[in-house]
């Protein structure tokens, strides 16, 4: 997290009035992460900037405008420091007293709004005074989404975090690599597809044509094989390849086949991290071996077309994750868009890789589970943690391996 260049982070700038709990917002936010790099003292002109990494956005700096208004600073030098974090923030977040609203906040709405940035409003110390419903409804009107904190509690900072996933740029959730920042241009990835009676006639699935375009867009070199010609195609090879990926159901095979050299995973272990978050849903995985009788494990597809989806979700997860408990398992599914709001009864969601779905929807899931405590994990996560090669099938992803051994293996829960 830390080997995150600043350049690559979402730039989160904290406005608004001296006194309205700005700091201490954007402290009730860190202290709530595991993973915090220690504040870089600022000057009284310098804004604090505080690097992190915040679920579910990911890496993100903190810009917290302390002094903006000062009363003292002449007001050229303090049009000039807001515009200086202006000029460097891809998010605005708006802090302002829930009785106190005026033309300071209004100029930075406007500020905001012709920079066509996006901005979320936090209505702070909500726990001295309720917001004027009025100017809710007016910033409702104008579509400005705002949310109503009390920063020494924490009231409202899971809604501030499903709002500030809500309002992120686009661009934040889409030209993410799928494979390409592990196989470089001219490097090599092996592909294993297994054409068995449940791939779809006469194409592949999106998944694997995603991976090939990933690869093509990039100058690497893309070599397709079945699991049973996989030997015969990396003995054919001058230099190994940089990665062999599989479809997760021929993982042992592949495994076997594959020298322990050369990096290993699946497709939808490369989507957990695509259109997912791989390390939580490794933590999640680990949740696996705490599973006993009866306990309801959520079974989750986020389209409702997936081609061979009954059988992997419906058929061979809940086999696998029984045989591996020992004990009966209740099973329940969802598809598309349905995904209950309480996640309580489950000790486990398994999620697909989330191919047709949107990351944004994917995050905000994988954030109602940990809000809720409840393990999230994937389909490819799930079978190469059952299969005994989970390990092996994370060697690509240092950050994954790293979540792993600060977790240590999980303990047997006690109820
Ligand atoms: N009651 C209450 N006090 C708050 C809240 N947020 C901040 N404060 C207090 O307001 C004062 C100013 O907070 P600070 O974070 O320094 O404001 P900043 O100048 O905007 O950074 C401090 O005394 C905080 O303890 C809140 O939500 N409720
Ligand atoms: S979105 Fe999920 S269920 Fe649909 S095809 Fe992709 S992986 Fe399968
Ligand atoms: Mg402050």
């Amino acid at each position: 997290m830390q080997g995150t260049p600043k350049g690559l982070r979402l730039h989160i700038g904290i406005f608004g009035r001296r006194n309205v709990g700005k700091s201490s917002l954007l402290n009730a936010i860190t202290s709530q992460e595991a993973s915090i790099v220690s504040a870089q003292a600022g000057t009284t002109t310098d804004p604090v900037e505080k690097p992190m990494e915040l679920l579910p956005l990911g890496p993100v700096l903190f810009i917290d405008t302390a002094g903006v208004d000062d009363q003292g600073a002449l007001g050229e030098a303090r049009v000039q420091r807001t515009r200086q974090v202006l000029d460097r923030t891809d998010l605005a977040l708006l802090v302002a007293e829930t009785g106190a609203w005026g033309g300071f906040e209004e100029g930075l709405l406007a500020e905001f709004a012709a920079r066509e940035m996006p901005v979320l409003v936090a209505l702070n110390k909500c726990d001295l005074m309720p917001a004027d419903s009025s100017l809710l409804a007016d910033l409702k009107r104008r579509s400005i989404p705002v949310v109503q904190t009390a920063a020494p509690t924490g009231t409202g900072l899971a809604e501030l975090r499903h709002a500030l996933l809500d309002v992120a740029p686009a661009h934040l959730f889409e030209a993410r690599p799928i494979l390409s920042d592990l196989v470089g241009p001219g490097e090599m990835a092996v592909l294993v597809v297994p054409i068995d009676k449940e791939a779809p006639k006469g194409r592949l699935i999106l998944p694997q044509v995603q991976v090939i375009r990933d690869l093509l867009d990039h100058d690497a070199l893309a070599l397709v094989v079945k699991e049973r010609e996989l030997r015969r195609a990396l003995d054919s090879l001058k230099a190994p390849p940089k990665l062999v990926v599989t479809d997760s159901q021929a993982f042992l095979k592949v495994a076997a086949d594959t020298p322990a050299s050369v990096p290993m995973t699946s497709f939808s272990i490369l989507f957990s991290r695509f259109q997912g978050d791989l390390v939580e849903q490794v933590r999640g995985a680990l949740a696996i071996d705490t599973l006993k009788g009866d306990d309801r494990v959520l079974v989750a597809e986020a389209c409702t077309h997936h081609p061979i989806g009954e059988d992997i979700a419906r058929v061979k997860i809940p086999r696998w994750l029984t045989q591996h408990s020992g004990s009966p398992l209740a099973f329940e599914y969802v598809r598309g868009h349905d995904f209950p709001q309480d996640l309580s009864p489950y000790r486990l969601v398994v999620h697909c890789g989330n191919c047709m779905g949107n990351r944004r929807e994917m995050l905000s899931r994988i954030m109602r589970c940990r809000e809720q405590g409840v393990p999230i994990t994937n389909f490819g996560l799930a079978i190469a943690y059952v299969l005994g090669i989970f390990d092996r099938a994370l060697q690509p992803f240092p950050s994954a391996l790293e979540a792993l051994r600060e977790e240590g293996r999980p303990r047997p829960r006690s109820r």
